[in-house]
């Protein structure tokens, strides 16, 4: 997997104490981006925000310590980029899971900053390793703009000269204190499908808490979600734009213990609040049309009770 060397996109994109490039793990390079709102990182292989940590705050998103950033090995942690299917592709189980741009090679096309916003854009084309899974042409475009929340932005525009229809997520990895004391405040009166049960049509009727392994995609929601964590007397929000989806994970104890990119315990310091459109929201475009899927996420100490 070939990427550019780092130095060279320093000397390009570099700007101090704003923007950085640097070779991570394996060599993959990483951009990390900073300004009086806090500091970002992400990885050109996937297309990967690492992670986001807002001026006075501990970090935003959670990284598993077991995490392998390894060419073709998903990254577990940070906001994955699952494109241009989530989940298991609907008749092709052997391909990837969650798509192909999580494990890929991206490009950095651009950076951009103000005296408030510090932003970069990556891109990723189809290609004849992407023809192989998903015979379309298209063009991606990951936009991370650090200000005082962080936006990342996914759009996708077809440069194809036919439609195509794809489904996405940012599957956004939050660090908490201890997942007994986390409520995730948004979803009530939505209903889900239980991917743990493989049940559908389930009401959401209260705040989200995990006591057990959920996986729930709430589809037909647009509200933002506010993940309340008491241990640390933090909330994230998590709004979103151009996503009708939301799934909510933890895998819990057992299938913890099944991932070997995972520690066992690590499930209660994270949840998923994942910005989407799966399968009832897919997204159909014409050619030389497009479309924006966005994350925006900020954190606040809890008021004194
Ligand atoms: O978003 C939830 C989910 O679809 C779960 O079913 C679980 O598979 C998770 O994504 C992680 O998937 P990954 O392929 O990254 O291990």
């Amino acid at each position: 997997m070939d990427f550019p060397d780092t130095a060279l996109l320093n000397s390009r994109f570099g700007s101090p104490g704003k923007i950085a490039c640097r070779a991570g793990e394996n060599g993959l390079p990483i951009i990390a981006i900073a300004n009086g709102s806090g500091s970002c990182e992400i990885s050109l292989y996937g297309g990967h925000v690492l992670s986001y940590r807002p001026a006075g705050h501990l970090p935003v998103l959670f990284m598993s310590k077991a995490a392998r950033f390894e060419p073709g090995h998903p990254i577990r942690g940070g906001i994955p980029v699952c494109w241009p299917w989530f989940g298991p592709h609907p008749t092709a189980p052997a391909l990837p899971m969650h798509g192909f741009a999580r494990i890929l090679p991206w490009s950095l096309a651009a950076t951009d900053y103000t005296s408030r916003s510090t932003e970069i854009r990556l891109v990723l084309t189809d290609s004849e390793q992407t023809h192989a899974w998903w015979p379309h042409r298209f063009h991606l475009t990951l936009r991370v703009a650090l200000e005082n929340a962080l936006k990342v932005e996914l759009t996708t525009r077809n440069s194809d000269k036919e439609p195509f229809t794809f489904t996405e997520a940012l599957h956004s990895y939050f660090t908490v204190r201890q997942i007994m004391d986390v409520t995730v405040r948004g979803l009530e009166g939505a209903t889900y499908s239980d991917k743990v049960t493989g049940t559908d049509g389930h009401l959401q009727e209260t705040p989200v808490v995990v006591r057990q392994e959920v996986d729930r995609v709430y589809e037909n929601t647009e509200t933002e979600c506010v993940i309340d964590d008491a241990g640390l007397g933090r909330q994230i929000v998590v709004a979103k734009q151009g996503s009708r989806t939301t799934v909510v994970w933890n895998p819990w104890i057992a299938k913890s213990k099944r991932m070997p990119d995972f520690g066992d315990e690590e499930y209660t310091r994270m949840i998923c609040v994942e910005t989407a459109n799966d399968t009832g929201n897919a997204v159909t475009l014409d050619p030389g049309e497009s479309h924006t899927l966005a994350a925006v996420l900020s954190a606040d100490m809890k008021a004194e009770a």
